[in-house]
């Protein structure tokens, strides 16, 4: 079930937008970030005549000063249900994506950058991720999920691994992938879910994919059902595992099979070479936050 498809699209471009102009997250990294979106005018014919306004992006909090731990380190509760509607949600605070494992054979197209930022309910995992893209091009449908512009989740319920040989998911882990939009006014839905490389289906999950000016954002809510779970309980004190990959398009397709993709980085990937490294083979990429109660800013 992909929820909030009923929300006017214009209205999560709008405050995606403001949200970019509007950050005051001390990160050098999402500073520079935020500086870049400034200076991209937002497309009307993508926005129509919704009014920007900063109140209604969940913007982060106002005082540039104040520095977050990363969300590589710990996780904070979302107080109310998220709206999955591609804005990000109050009080949470985006964080620069820097990239690592590169897959492509040529540098990361400059332009492209990604925010994320991570919270938890008491029974699911909340995830945005936004992308920015000059050239958004998802993969043509006779095609896998991930040869275009797409956004993968790598999450594993409890953060304890089994190990060994790779590919090396657990029962609990799962890579969740989402294509990004294709036309910019309307969100996409289509998914797929992997584990250790298999494809098991379409992520038949609660996920919001929205269309940006400048790109593209994801947005969902990792439950139970969808890590193959009966049951799901996020407490502080606990800890999951958590990877992000963004798949980049290039302009034109080259050569034959999964053409359209330039390459692929990753929120982590793991002290090992190549393919080893990458975390839809190997846990030991993942990272491991912790869940608490509250993020306290860094002093
Ligand atoms: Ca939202
Ligand atoms: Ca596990």
């Amino acid at each position: 079930v992909v929820i909030g498809m009923n929300l006017p699209v214009a209205t999560a471009l709008a405050g995606l937008a403001a949200a970019g102009l509007t950050s005051g997250c001390g990160r050098l990294a999402f500073d520079a970030l935020a500086q870049d979106s400034s200076s991209t005018p937002l497309d009307a014919s993508s926005a129509g005549d919704a009014p920007v306004s900063a109140g209604d992006a969940g913007a982060p909090p106002a005082d540039a000063a104040v520095r977050w731990p990363s969300y590589v380190e710990v996780i904070g509760a979302l107080a109310t249900a998220p709206v999955l509607d591609g804005m990000l949600e109050p009080d949470l605070v985006p964080e620069f994506l820097t990239p690592r494992g590169w897959t492509g054979d040529s540098p990361v197209p400059a332009g492209q950058r990604a925010e994320y930022a991570v919270a938890y309910r008491p029974d699911a995992l909340y995830l945005h991720v936004r992308v920015r893209d000059d050239s958004r091009l998802p993969a043509p449908s006779n095609e896998q999920t991930y040869c275009g512009d797409a956004v993968e989740l790598y999450i594993d319920s409890n953060a304890a691994y089994g190990g060994g040989a790779t590919p090396n998911h657990d029962a609990d882990t799962r890579q969740f992938v989402v294509v990004a939009p294709a036309t910019s006014d309307t969100p996409a839905t289509r998914s797929a879910v992997f584990r250790n490389t298999a494809n098991l289906g379409t992520w038949a999950g609660q996920f919001y994919m929205a269309p940006l000016p400048d790109g593209y954002a994801l947005e969902a809510l990792v439950q139970a059902g969808d890590l193959g779970l009966a049951s799901w309980a996020l407490t502080a004190g606990g800890r999951i595992g958590l990877d992000i990959g963004i798949n980049v398009s290039q302009a034109q397709p080259g050569g034959t099979g999964c053409a359209l993709r330039l390459g692929q980085y990753f929120l982590s990937v793991a002290d090992l070479p190549g393919g080893d490294a990458h975390p839809y083979f190997n846990t030991a990429a993942f990272v491991n936050p912790q869940l608490v109660t509250a993020r306290e800013p860094l002093p």
